[in-house]
């Protein structure tokens, strides 16, 4: 979880987060996750406010794979991950 604080004086800087996905060995193809945020303050005009859903559209890296490799009157066949 992180958190972000905001203050009396710079409260109408905006802060800019990055979300990452984990880059796993997971073949997930592309996606979309939701972000939960929360939102507490000790002013109660703030406290609890609700925000709109945030979406993140992730593009795996991994791909499935199979690698056919032609021997002699045979083939070798193998499943695989391929890193992109
Ligand atoms: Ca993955």
């Amino acid at each position: 979880m992180l958190t972000v604080n905001f203050d009396p004086v710079a409260w109408a800087v905006p802060k800019e987060v990055k979300v990452k996905a984990a880059d796993d060995n997971i073949v997930e193809g592309p996606h979309v996750v939701s972000v939960a945020v929360g939102i507490s303050s000790t002013d109660a005009r703030y406290d609890g406010l609700q925000v709109t859903e945030l979406r993140c559209a992730i593009a795996d890296n991994d791909i499935a794979a199979v690698i056919i490799a032609a021997g002699r009157c045979r083939f070798k066949v193998s499943a695989c991950r391929l890193n992109r």
